[in-house]
């Protein structure tokens, strides 16, 4: 693999470095930060790179993508990157006919909604995504000691996309499926997780020193729904690469209320949203677990003082738990400036140097 290039002197390096301390709850130098979405439109170094390509190309090529994930740790001295990529990038691998349109996300042409529309989802072959293999080989070249993040969308949430045909608020036609043909929606989850399972694994093969799963909008779900109709597919994913030994991240929007089953399903950390502080979140989520989170994205907009009070309280919150990596409670908005990105990690680590 490509992890065998790298010296066993980087490689302790990055075992050591703070972020992956802090997802394995052993003590830290400094509260570690990332951000979700740190490559992309915030960064005017991103949409001059990205000018003229589209979402989708720009994922299938390997320089392109090294260059985008490096930006944000140049820029911020976040303690990870994160792989340049989308949540649908697997799917189109595989051949379902969708694009990612500007200001829209993806669409799916042809939405699943049947026992025949599920049969075209075929498994991942790590060669149908070699470009991933290559650029996760260039990045963690490039990346010295700072940790490279994996990421793959969860289940539930890649279904959203497949079965709407695009972005939803009400999740409607989802919903429809899964209330309406119980055992199509567990069989098309349970097809999702493997594509997902084996999109992580060629990631971490390939030298990612941590993999977060992306439920984003798994909070449309009462606990029970998300028990019985989606548990079963994110725990077969994390399962499924707990051999490897690398931290496995688990995040949605608004699961305040799943908090105490996502504790359940298999993750090392979970990612919590700005609607619940973290003390709360730890309780719910329950022991042995480290939290990311949880900054609203839009604090960012305010003044420098404001920010600044925002972090304080979520380090506060945190101040208890055996393991915290600083992040936003989502992704960064497209139109922060990203001087306010830059100066809430200096603020972090500032604050938690020890
Ligand atoms: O042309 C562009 O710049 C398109 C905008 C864009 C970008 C920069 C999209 C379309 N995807 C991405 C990159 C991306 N997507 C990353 C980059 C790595 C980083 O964090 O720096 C990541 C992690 C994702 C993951 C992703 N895609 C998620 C999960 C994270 C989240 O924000 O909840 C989701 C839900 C998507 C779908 C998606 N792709 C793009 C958009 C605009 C959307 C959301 C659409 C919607 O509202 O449903």
């Amino acid at each position: 693999s490509a992890n065998d290039a790298l010296t066993g002197q980087q490689q302790s390096a990055t075992y050591d470095s703070a972020f992956l301390k802090a997802c394995r709850r052993e003590p830290v130098p400094h509260t570690p930060v990332w951000f979700m979405r740190q490559a992309g439109r915030s960064l005017p170094e991103y949409r001059k790179v990205r000018e003229g390509i589209a979402m989708l190309d720009s994922c299938m090529r390997p320089e392109l993508v090294t260059e985008i994930t490096l930006q944000p740790v140049r820029r911020h001295g976040v303690d990870a990157a994160i792989y340049f990529s989308d949540i649908v990038v697997p799917l189109k691998a595989i051949g379902v006919d969708l694009d990612i349109k500007p200001g829209i996300g993806p669409v799916v042409e042809n939405p699943i909604r049947s026992r025949a529309d599920l049969e075209r989802l075929r498994l991942l072959e790590p060669t149908d995504v070699s470009y991933v293999t290559e650029a996760i080989g260039l990045l963690t070249r490039e990346l010295g000691a700072t940790p490279l993040i994996g990421f793959a969308g969860a289940p539930f949430t890649l279904a959203s996309y497949l079965v709407e045909g695009g972005p939803s608020r009400n999740h409607e036609h989802t919903k429809a499926l899964m209330y309406g043909d119980p055992q199509l929606w567990a069989d098309l989850l349970d097809r999702l997780a493997d594509i997902t399972a084996a999109f992580l694994k060629v990631q971490i093969e390939a030298g990612a020193s941590a993999v977060q799963l992306f439920d984003s909008w798994v909070g449309a779900l009462s606990p029970a729904d998300y028990r019985r109709a989606v548990m079963p597919a994110s725990a077969k994913v994390f399962d499924a690469v707990a051999s490897y030994g690398v931290p496995r991240i688990h995040f949605g929007v608004g699961t305040g209320e799943l908090l105490g089953l996502m504790g359940e399903v298999g993750a090392d950390v979970v990612g919590v949203d700005w609607r619940i502080p973290l003390d709360e979140a730890a309780r719910r989520v329950g022991p042995g677990k480290a939290l990311q989170g949880n900054i609203d994205p839009a604090v960012l907009f305010a003044p420098r003082e404001a920010v600044e009070t925002k972090a304080r309280e979520v380090l506060d919150a945190a101040a208890g738990l055996p393991g915290h990596v600083f992040n936003l409670g989502h992704g960064v908005l497209p139109d922060t400036d990203p001087e306010s990105l830059t100066r809430l990690v200096e603020y972090v680590h500032e604050q938690t140097a020890r």
